[in-house]
This record gives C-alpha cells, sequence and structure tokens, in this order.
C-alpha cells in the first residue's frame, strides 16, 4: 500500500481482488457481535473503514497537524500539501477536468444544499420548475421542495416504474423549457436502480437547465466519470467509500461554481475585506469558509487510493456477482419481495426486500442477534417506500469485503427467523 498522505498516487487496478486480503484490511470485522463473527451489510448507509484510512488520520494528527493555507511553517506546508494532494486525488478518480472544481463540503447532503442555496437560489424564478426523481433521499427532495415555496417555482417528479426502473416515456414533457434544473440520483439507495444519467443530461441541457447528479451510491461502488456523464454538478461522502465521516464532495463544471455566490462566509473564503465590503478567493475556497476538514480530506486521499488500486471496475464487477448471487437466494426463500429491478444487472448491490410475515424491524433485531448487520425502516426515502404501501423495508447493502457465505447467513438468518416467528 501506497503511502496517501504524501506524494504517491497508485494506479487503478494494481491491486489483485483477493477478497481475504481485502477483509484483513478491515479491524472492524475481526468483531464479534452478539457473540457471532459481524456479518456487516449496511454498507449503503455507511461502509467501514480499512486500516490504510484509519493510519492516514492518526498520521496526520500524530506528525503533521497544522492549520491549512496561512502558515509558513513546515507544519503548515506540509497539511496544506495534503489537503491539496487529497483533493487532486479525487479530481482525478471522477475524471473532473481539474481539482478546483473539487470542493469540500461536510456530505452529501451539504453538496446538495449548497447547490440548492446558491446556484439553484440566484438562477430559479417564479414560474421556473426543479425536476427530480420519484426515487431521491430527502437530501435530495427537501431543499428542492423548500427551494420551489421559495421561489413560486414548481418541483416536478420523474415516476420510478413498477419494475424499479426510472420512467422516461415523457422525459421531454417533464423537462420543458421552464426547467432549471434536473437533480436525480444515480443509484437509488433503496431500488439499487442505475438512472440514466446521461439521456438526463442530454435532455436537461437541451432546453438550457443544468443536471445534478446525487452520486452517493454510485461513486463508492463503480466507475464515475463525470465528463462521461456530462453532468454539470455531482454530489457524494467519503464515508460510504470507505473514508471517514464528516467529510464529502460537491464536484462542479469550473464555470458554474465560479459563477456561483458564496455558500458560508469567513476566513479563507475571501479574497479582501474592508470594514464596508468584501471580495471572493478564487476556487475551490471561495467555498470553503474557515479551517477545514484537514485530517478527514487526507483520510478520504487515502479511501480514494485503496479504491484505485483495487479498480472500480473489479469493485463493480465483485458487487455485481454478490448481487446476482443475493437476490437469487432471497428469492428462494419465497416469503419475500425484493424492491426495484428484478434483473440483477441492472442494479447495484442493495437489496431491499419485505417479507411476508416478519416486520423489517422485527427481522433487524433477531438478524443482530446472529451478528448481521442490516438497515430497516424507510432508508431516509419515505416517499418512495410508501409508494410500495408500506412504511419500512429491510435492506442488504454491500461492499468490497463481502462474501457469498455472508449471503448465506443472510439468508439462513432470515430461515431461523421465520422458524422463531411460526412457533
Ligand atoms: N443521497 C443518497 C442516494 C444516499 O443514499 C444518501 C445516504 C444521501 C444522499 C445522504 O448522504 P449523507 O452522507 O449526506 O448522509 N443514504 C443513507 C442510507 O441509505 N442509509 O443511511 C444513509
Amino acid at each position: 500500500m501506497s503511502d496517501s498522505s504524501r506524494g504517491s498516487e497508485p494506479d487503478s487496478g494494481t491491486r489483485k481482488f483477493d477478497v481475504d486480503a481485502i477483509r484483513a484490511d478491515f479491524p472492524i470485522l475481526q468483531r464479534k457481535i452478539n457473540g457471532q463473527d459481524l456479518v456487516y451489510l449496511d454498507n449503503a448507509a455507511t461502509s467501514q473503514k480499512p486500516a490504510q484510512v484509519i493510519k492516514a488520520l492518526t498520521n496526520y494528527y500524530e506528525q503533521t497537524n497544522a492549520n491549512v493555507h496561512r502558515g509558513v511553517h513546515t507544519l503548515s506546508i506540509e497539511a496544506t500539501d495534503g489537503y491539496e494532494l487529497a483533493r487532486t486525488k479525487v479530481a482525478k478518480f471522477i475524471n473532473a477536468r481539474r481539482p478546483e472544481e473539487v470542493i469540500w463540503t461536510r456530505n452529501t447532503s451539504e453538496s446538495l444544499n449548497l447547490v440548492a442555496a446558491t446556484w439553484a437560489e440566484t438562477n430559479v424564478g417564479d414560474g421556473d420548475n426543479i425536476v427530480i426523481t420519484a426515487m431521491e433521499h430527502h437530501s435530495n427532495i427537501v431543499p428542492w421542495q423548500q427551494l420551489a415555496a421559495r421561489k413560486g417555482a414548481e418541483l416536478r417528479y420523474l415516476a420510478a416504474g413498477d419494475d424499479g426502473s426510472l420512467v422516461v416515456s415523457n422525459l421531454n414533457s417533464i423537462i420543458d423549457s421552464r426547467t432549471k434544473i434536473v437533480a436525480a440520483t444515480h443509484m437509488s439507495n433503496v431500488l439499487g436502480t442505475i438512472n440514466p444519467i446521461a439521456l438526463l443530461a442530454d435532455r436537461a441541457h437541451e432546453v438550457g437547465a443544468v443536471l445534478l447528479v446525487d452520486a452517493a451510491q454510485s461513486v463508492p461502488h463503480m466507475q464515475v466519470d463525470v465528463q462521461a456523464l456530462d453532468a454539470d454538478f455531482l454530489c457524494f461522502s467519503a464515508h460510504k467509500m470507505l473514508g471517514p465521516t464528516g467529510i464529502g464532495v460537491l464536484w462542479g463544471k469550473y464555470d458554474l461554481l465560479e459563477a456561483m455566490p458564496p455558500y458560508m462566509f469567513g476566513g479563507d473564503m475571501i479574497f479582501e475585506v474592508t470594514y464596508e465590503d468584501a471580495s471572493w478567493n478564487d476556487l475551490p475556497y471561495k467555498f470553503e469558509a474557515g479551517t477545514p476538514n484537514i485530517a478527514d480530506a487526507i483520510a478520504t486521499g487515502a479511501a480514494v487510493d485503496y479504491l484505485t488500486e483495487l479498480g472500480m471496475d473489479n469493485v463493480w464487477q465483485h458487487e455485481q456477482e454478490l448481487t446476482a448471487y443475493a437476490m437469487e437466494q432471497v428469492l428462494s426463500l419465497g416469503h419475500v419481495k425484493v424492491l426495484g429491478p428484478q434483473n440483477p444487472a441492472l442494479r447495484g448491490g442493495v437489496i431491499s426486500f419485505i417479507h411476508d410475515t416478519i416486520h423489517p424491524h422485527d427481522l433487524g433485531t433477531a438478524l443482530d442477534q446472529q451478528g448481521i448487520a442490516i438497515r430497516t425502516g424507510h432508508h431516509c426515502a419515505m416517499p418512495l417506500v410508501r409508494s410500495f404501501d408500506v412504511v419500512a423495508a429491510a435492506r442488504a447493502s454491500f461492499y468490497i469485503y463481502n462474501t457469498k457465505s455472508e449471503v448465506d447467513a443472510l439468508v439462513n438468518g432470515i430461515r431461523e427467523t421465520e422458524g422463531y416467528f411460526s412457533r
């Protein structure tokens, strides 16, 4: 493994995708939960962290800690270099044209709010519309509801079909000449659906709108190329891709970011301040007021290195195999409905399901007794989950360290729970 906080950047796919070796990198996978081996299947909520990322964090605090962009002393210069190198790594990872297009935020939610509060605040007016999909996370619904209410704009939805795919047959009427922004999830955190982003980009650009991609569930799992997608903004969180909590990314096209007003005001984001007025710093600093999350940015760089060494195509391939296997096994139980596309090739590694007789919360609690962590509830997509006439679903979601035997443990766990409830 390379030392992520100093200069070196790995090439893609240079490490063999060996799940046993990958698992050995994750200290938490040694834990027992309720006396059982941990089977962690809640990766869509947050991923676990490899020793390389944890080490980048402790190294930073033990060896480098200083504030960035303001010191002439060695530690400050090293902290600044590490912080900016991490930005460069992220830019390369998503194929951004330049590192200045990468803004550090706290998470996907903050990135989405930033665009709503700046770009959209300036560009959306009375009578305009904003188009999102019916399968968005609350973070990509509520900021637009609030904006629409403030501006007298209309919030429109592209529907999710019965098969869990995005309905695009009425794309040209929903996205029209009054559409200013289309904001869509790349991959649904409930259905696993992969949305046709390039198609949305084409239509959005045809009418002069911008396209924002919520990539919280895609960047961790597949090769995402912002130029190939032709997106205008793209948001994701480090904590879902082996990185620490408390840091995320807003990527935007340079010219759009350049024209946007700042989101927060304070240190670092200014060029000049007088008692009367202020002017703004260059990108990306215009959007990074105050002391940034230096340690977590550097650790995000380590997470990007880790994924790059594995190769995102290999990551995707592993999850596709696991998802196909899990779909088959879960459906073979016979009392379970899986939400979203039934063809595993059309979806990513999240499987939300509803048991005919066992409530998801009961199932989640019973599985926890067996060391198996799944998520239950509305998955922060209440309107979507309710559209299936339920208020909660169980969800298993996979990542690089999960195995087919963990899928077997899940399925056996569900079977055991069925046995318990039928007593
Ligand atoms: N967008 C999508 C598609 C998500 O899945 C999530 C988090 C977010 C936005 C928000 O990310 P945050 O880092 O700002 O919280 N999704 C989930 C989930 O599915 N379970 O817990 C969090």
